[in-house]
């Protein structure tokens, strides 16, 4: 495995995670039951509570450190996990899904920086980050979609998301983590070319037109990938404040 296709699986879970609740109501989210006594925004909290602990661990794993067990700082998962929704109990739906979407955010961007490596075999790292994040997220969208069918008569999932306008706040969502995930391939270009630009700028025995004209290519296209990613992050932006308004 590398990034890439790490990059691919986490992508497709979250993806189906966000459709998972896409398209329930306000009032909807916040009916309890859905899995023990957890609603659908409770659950949302929690799957962002272990992308939380793993942009705490992780870092202490890449040093070689060991993270206190969660028996010993808590009493266990369970308990971790009861005492980590009793404290987000005071934040608002929206603060929920905001802080699902920023840490979601900042974990794609601490994978993009971890050493290639990492990702090759089964590593602590690999190892650690898929029970947090891929392996974690499908066994709370499969509770949500079995609550759907159960609790509500008639629920079509996922159509319609983009029709109404109090479902749309998701979709924005959604479409704001598409698009931060497509920063992310284009920072990682941008990053490539810079180390191609060095290399022919180092390169004793490459003169000449030819280095040249390969030179003035991978500038041109630097200068195209920084107005695409200039324009994402306009948009991340805009979205991010339609998004507060609703
Ligand atoms: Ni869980």
């Amino acid at each position: 495995m590398d990034r890439h296709q790490l990059f691919g699986r986490l992508d497709k879970a979250w993806k189906d995670f966000q459709e998972s609740h896409a398209g329930l109501s306000d009032s909807q989210l916040l009916v309890p039951g859905v899995t023990g006594a957890w609603s659908v925004r409770d659950i949302v909290a929690h799957v962002t509570t272990w992308e939380e602990e793993a942009l705490k661990h992780l870092p202490l794993i890449l040093k070689g450190e060991r993270s206190p067990r969660y028996s010993a700082m808590y009493g266990g998962i369970d308990a971790f996990n009861a005492r980590m929704t009793e404290e987000k109990k005071r934040l608002s739906l929206p603060e929920v899904i905001g802080q699902m979407n920023d840490i979601h955010g900042q974990l794609i961007d601490f994978i993009e920086a971890v050493p290639e490596d990492q990702f090759r075999g089964e590593t602590r790292f690999r190892h650690r980050l898929r029970l947090d994040t891929y392996s974690h997220y499908p066994k709370h969208s499969r509770a949500i979609r079995q609550w759907r069918q159960r609790e509500i008569p008639g629920d079509i999932q996922g159509e319609g998301v983009m029709k109404n306008r109090q479902y749309s706040q998701f979709a924005l969502l959604a479409m704001a983590n598409r698009k931060h995930k497509e920063r992310c391939h284009i920072r990682s270009a941008i990053r490539e070319l810079l180390a191609a630009e060095l290399d022919l700028k180092n390169d004793a025995n490459g003169t000449g037109v030819g280095r040249l004209t390969v030179l003035d290519r991978v500038h041109e296209a630097l200068a195209e990938l920084r107005g695409i990613d200039e324009q994402i992050q306009l948009g991340n932006t805009a979205i991010a404040d339609e998004t507060s308004t609703i």
